[in-house]
């Protein structure tokens, strides 16, 4: 049984994979690799990042990769940024109790699940934040990186500036450089490199095997506690590989409904503070448009015959695991698993499908119970003016 430690990850883990495995440069180069995606508004490519590694977790599936696809170490220089890329912030986040230190910068679609978990996480921990909204279609604000998706986080470390990519391994970097603040962030980034693999689809693909797993430095947990991680990760998994995956077939279920969605993306996301208007006007319609064509697709690739059903059954296997564990999964407070699923729902928060959400399954007790605590952390909301 894998034991999550730096010391294991660092002895045993990367030295077998030193030979075989990739620090992959599409993840991690500022030059980019990604092929350019055709459509831009969309939730599609959130879509294909989480089928990635569909069915495997963690090390196990680290370990069946690892067979199937044996390509050259590159370097190890990922994503590392001497100097400041130019950045425009839309506002901070500042919390005068923040003792972090880290200095980030999250940039975003405001809409996105994977950015709304990001968000979610760093409130929940209290973090101080600036925030740049990148406009879906032209992503002007995130040129400067080689991956083409969002959230991208930027932190400030001794030397520079490092990249932090993937909503669940931003977390899982930052919740184990915050649990132990021995080790320094870049060291941390270490333990999560990414890797090119061929899925079982036979499709190359990029993925941060372990970035459901929060790293244990000294301490081993003992066997209650591995359980409970184990539980909080297949939660947190569950979030980006079904809960998300019900959101587009149900926001874009109409074209009305789309333009709805549209709508309140652009109000939600202070567009026409951040955007000309004929920006915003591609954005909304042009979005709207392709999202109820896109969302059908989806609907059917993930085997979606009601999408309001589909919703709300994810909302009820939710609800029943968080029953047996008391007011949150993580019991008096929430954990991880809450955390993630709170974000991908809050980023539908301003739509129809979240009332009728509401409205016919049990869960709005407890999203209004995480979402008031994770208030309770959250630092002042400040505007930057230009
Ligand atoms: N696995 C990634 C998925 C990120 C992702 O797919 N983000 C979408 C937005 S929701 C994206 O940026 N798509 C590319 C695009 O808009 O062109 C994560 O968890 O961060």
């Amino acid at each position: 049984m894998w034991r999550p430690t730096f010391t294991l990850i660092k002895k045993v883990i990367i030295p077998s994979l030193r030979d075989n495995l990739t620090f992959s440069k599409i993840l991690y180069s500022t030059k980019s690799r990604l092929p350019k995606s055709t459509v831009k508004l969309t939730l599609v490519s959130a879509s294909v990042g989480v089928v990635i590694g569909a069915g495997y977790g963690g090390y196990t599936h680290y370990k069946i990769n690892v067979k199937k696809n044996l390509t050259p170490l590159e370097s190890e220089e990922f994503a590392f940024l001497k100097q400041l890329p130019d950045y425009k912030p839309q506002y901070k986040v500042i919390n005068d109790s923040d003792s972090s230190n880290l200095h980030l910068i999250l940039f975003q679609y405001r809409t996105c699940p994977f950015c709304c978990k990001v968000r979610a996480y760093l409130d929940s921990r209290g973090i101080s934040y600036e925030i740049v909204e990148v406009d879906a279609v032209l992503r002007q604000a995130i040129k400067w990186s080689g991956y083409k998706k969002v959230p991208i986080v930027l932190t400030k470390v001794d030397e520079g500036y490092q990249q932090l990519l993937d909503s669940s391994a931003i977390i899982s970097v930052l919740e184990t450089f915050l649990k132990d603040r021995s080790s320094k962030l870049r060291d941390v980034v270490k333990f999560y490199p990414a890797t090119k693999y061929t899925n079982d689809d036979g499709k190359q693909t990029t993925d941060i095997a372990n970035k459901y797993f929060i790293m244990h430095n000294a301490v081993v947990p003992d066997e209650r506690e591995r359980a409970t991680e184990q539980e909080e990760r297949e939660w947190r998994q569950w979030a980006d590989k079904v809960l998300v995956h019900t959101l587009s077939p149900n926001v874009y279920r109409t074209t009305s409904e789309a333009l709805e969605t549209f709508k309140w993306f652009e109000e939600v996301g202070g567009w026409k503070l951040s955007f000309p208007t004929w920006e915003c006007a591609l954005m909304v319609y042009g979005g709207a448009m392709a999202m109820w064509i896109i969302a059908k697709r989806l609907k059917k690739r993930h085997n979606i015959t009601d999408a309001r059903q589909s919703l709300y059954d994810a909302a009820n296997e939710w609800t029943a695991a968080v029953k047996k564990r008391g007011r949150f999964l993580g019991g008096d407070e929430p954990n991880l698993a809450d955390v993630s699923v709170y974000g991908v729902l809050s980023s539908i928060e301003g739509c129809q499908a979240f009332q009728d959400l509401k409205a016919n399954t049990e869960i709005g007790k407890w999203y209004d119970d995480i979402k008031n605590t994770i208030q309770g952390t959250t630092g002042k909301v400040m505007a930057v003016h230009a």
